[in-house]
């Protein structure tokens, strides 16, 4: 049976500095796509794919970001924020622009409502509609700014606020950032801006694919770390957030004094753990989330890995209850 380790112990045995900020007490859904689409914000908003293939991420990992070819999306199990309230949605994207797909306004994320019309009932954030961006629609109203989409297929971050508080509840209130800055740029394209945001819930999230089965609007590209608060971040917290460190790298790879090697690395079927004079008496190996998916007490010279998704993970070696080493291991 799969275990979880604890928050604790895990980041006593790890540098604790991915995927976790002091902000993310108001988040609501969290995608890292670690070799899948599970919601790691502990709410349970998992994602079912639909033909969306796993990637590298934008540092080379593996399996770690989700490719959209054109008829790909994700379904989680509920909406976002909902009606008027607050909302922050960060997430990375490289988009396709050679694809003759400009104008089409294809989806990176919606929710809310199915049916047209419904002014403001319809939460989506989109590309290239009628003009080089990333925007919003709320339904009958659509809010683009220019983020020179076009200007090269890379890895850019954009996050979306929406704070009722400040802004007006009129979709012309969103603020968008690119690459950790606030675009301030006049929009590129604004109709219908007195509709105000009212997101229903009838359509749980959805990546890649509109929520009205008419107009699907497609996403071409590959897309990553979803994180999605109801609340409303602010520039210092975004910084952070566009800042974040390889979460592989920020791994500390422990070895006490037992020159413990890990062969062949990578693999996809059988790797073996030599040691030294020290005794191994078990192994973990988890994922970059901590989850023990294998546990070994026997014949750690051929531990079938076969079983495991591709992607990273860490080898957790004990004699007894003492770690003697913790080991990245890459599954091909
Ligand atoms: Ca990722
Ligand atoms: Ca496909």
């Amino acid at each position: 049976m799969k275990k979880i380790i604890s928050s604790i112990l895990f980041c006593l045995l790890f540098v604790c500095s991915f995927g976790q900020f002091s902000f993310d007490t108001c988040m609501v859904s969290y995608y890292p796509f670690n070799a899948n689409a599970a919601d790691e914000s502990g709410f349970g908003n998992n994602g079912t794919v639909y033909g969306a293939t796993l990637t590298e991420d934008r540092f080379g990992n593996p399996n770690s970001a989700y490719d959209f070819d054109g008829d790909d999306y994700i379904t989680m199990l509920n909406p976002g924020p909902t009606a008027d309230s607050s909302r922050t949605i960060s997430f990375w994207a490289l988009i396709e622009t050679t694809l003759g797909v400009m104008d089409t306004g294809q989806t990176i994320l919606a929710y809310g409502s199915t049916t047209l019309p419904n002014p403001g009932e319809r939460y989506r954030i989109q590309v290239d509609r009628n003009c080089s961006g990333i925007g919003i629609e709320v339904e009958e109203a659509v809010y683009t700014k220019p983020t020179d989409v076009s200007v090269s297929e890379e890895w850019h971050h954009y996050v979306v606020v929406f704070d009722k508080d400040v802004s007006s509840q009129l979709v012309t209130g969103t603020k968008i950032y690119l690459d950790g800055n606030l675009i301030t740029d006049m929009p590129c394209d604004s109709y219908s801006p007195s509709v105000p945001i009212n997101t229903a819930q009838t359509h749980p999230l959805q990546l890649g694919k509109n929520t009205v089965t008419a107009y699907p609007r497609y996403f071409h590209g590959k897309l990553d770390d979803f994180r999605i608060y109801n609340c409303a971040l602010g520039s210092t917290e975004i910084d952070s957030l566009f800042n974040e460190p390889n979460p592989t790298a920020s791994i500390d790879e422990i070895d006490i004094g037992a020159n413990v090697l890990i062969y062949p690395n990578p693999t996809n079927q059988v790797v073996s753990i030599s040691i030294g004079e020290t005794t191994i008496t078990n192994v973990s190996i988890l994922s970059v989330s901590g989850e023990i998916v294998k546990s070994i007490d026997s014949n750690f010279s051929e531990i079938n890995v076969s079983d495991l998704t591709a992607g990273v993970y860490f080898v957790h070696v004990f004699n007894n209850e003492t770690t003697i080493a913790m080991k990245k291991l890459v599954i091909e």
